[in-house]
């Protein structure tokens, strides 16, 4: 059937695609109704719909450089194969010339997270980042999850906003979105039990945003959460946005993350690349009130990434470099890529290519790419 434009096998998505035209918010059965569909080509098209109202044609990508100055943790996340204990044979921690040996000039961001070293204390977290901000101050700091803030704040018994205050005065653009999870009792039980809870992620995420910290929020899927939780946590998330002041800096984008099973026992295989076209373009269609949802080409793989484009992602993160997360899971993605392999993925998606800074500050247009 044929509305406004659309050719519908499901007829499900009929009345969703009414409010979307019409400007209205999507509740949650709508959510597990794009989630659940079978037709991908009207998910695909009215999830782009959305994704032009809100950017046009623009696709972003930044050229910047992650770096994890550790993976010694005190945490046991089921799903993560990246953390160590000490001894175990791939544990490892950077010096402070280890780390800053992975900047130059050319970045226009770095994006740092780790783990939770048993034995490293604030100051050297802190001096990450100011020693990176001395040596180049024109290179913009994404550092440092809920998680590691929370982390932060306990060990120097303090509060978030002054954990905070005191990164942004060393040099801290923004906050990464990871540590989210998913926001479930259930799943935090099951895999995550140790690590904070949605509570104090909102608390630390809240509290950037008043700081004028702009930042970013993540869902990890794929493993044993419902569909029904993937949406719920969708919407915690609107709403966190919604309670946003106007002064308030708020989430920039929000990054679907594609478990990569590895050794954690969780999933037999990462999910598919329909999965991954429907979380992306359900996570377009319900936050209606977040600037863009990320295809992370890391986790999800190229050829999914660059399709994603065309399911309502605005944004391909970065060139990336020397990625560990989801590497130590045995992601199949390269080692990071290119300025113009990312140009050419976005223009061969029929979208412009914007090169960005990391508070989404253009730095060039590729309009005739
Ligand atoms: O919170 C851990 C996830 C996250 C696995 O803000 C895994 O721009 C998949 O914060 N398979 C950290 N995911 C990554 C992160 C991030 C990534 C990309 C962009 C941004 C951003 C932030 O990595 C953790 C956890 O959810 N993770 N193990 C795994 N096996």
């Amino acid at each position: 059937m044929l509305a406004e434009g659309i050719r519908f096998r499901d007829r499900a998505l009929i009345p969703i695609w009414e409010k979307v035209l019409a400007g209205k918010r999507l509740g949650a059965e709508d959510g597990l109704a794009l989630l659940e569909t079978f037709d991908l080509p009207a998910l695909g098209r009215m999830a782009d719909h959305a994704a032009r109202r809100r950017n046009g044609d623009r696709v972003q990508f930044v050229v910047n450089r992650q770096i994890n100055p550790t993976n010694l943790c005190v945490l046991s996340c089921v799903f993560c194969d990246f953390a160590a204990k000490p001894g175990d044979d791939h544990a490892y921690e950077q010096s402070l010339d280890e780390v800053l040996a992975q900047v130059s000039d050319d970045l226009s961001e770095v994006h740092i997270v780790g783990g939770l070293h048993p034995k490293w204390r604030f100051p050297r977290y802190l001096e990450i980042v100011s020693e990176i901000h001395r040596q180049f101050p024109r290179v913009q700091i994404k550092a440092w999850t809920a998680v590691e803030i929370d982390w932060f704040a306990r060990m120097e018994r303090t509060s978030i906003e002054d954990i905070l205050i005191r990164l942004r005065e060393a040099g801290l653009s923004a906050l990464p979105g990871g540590g989210a999870e998913v926001f479930s009792d259930r799943v935090r039980k099951a895999t995550f039990r140790t690590k904070i809870g949605r509570e104090r992620w909102f608390e630390v995420h809240r509290t950037a945003h008043r700081l004028g910290i702009l930042t970013n929020a993540t869902l990890l899927y794929g493993h044993i959460e419902t569909y029904a939780e993937r949406v719920d946590h969708m919407l915690q998330l609107r709403d966190a946005q919604d309670d946003n002041g106007p002064d308030d800096a708020g989430f920039a984008s929000f990054i679907p993350l594609a478990l990569q099973p590895g050794n954690t026992g969780l999933a037999s295989r990462q999910a598919s690349v329909v999965e991954d076209l429907r979380t992306v373009a359900c996570s377009r269609l319900m936050l209606d009130n977040f600037p863009h949802v990320k295809a992370y080409w890391v986790m999800l793989g190229e050829d999914s990434a660059a399709i994603a484009l065309n399911f309502g992602a605005s944004d391909l993160d970065g060139t990336i470099g020397e990625e560990r997360i989801a590497h130590y899971a045995q992601a199949k993605s390269p080692v990071g890529v290119t300025r113009e392999t990312l140009v050419r993925m976005i223009s061969d998606a029929g979208k412009i290519p914007v090169e960005r800074d990391a508070l989404y500050n253009t730095v060039q247009v590729w309009e005739a790419a």
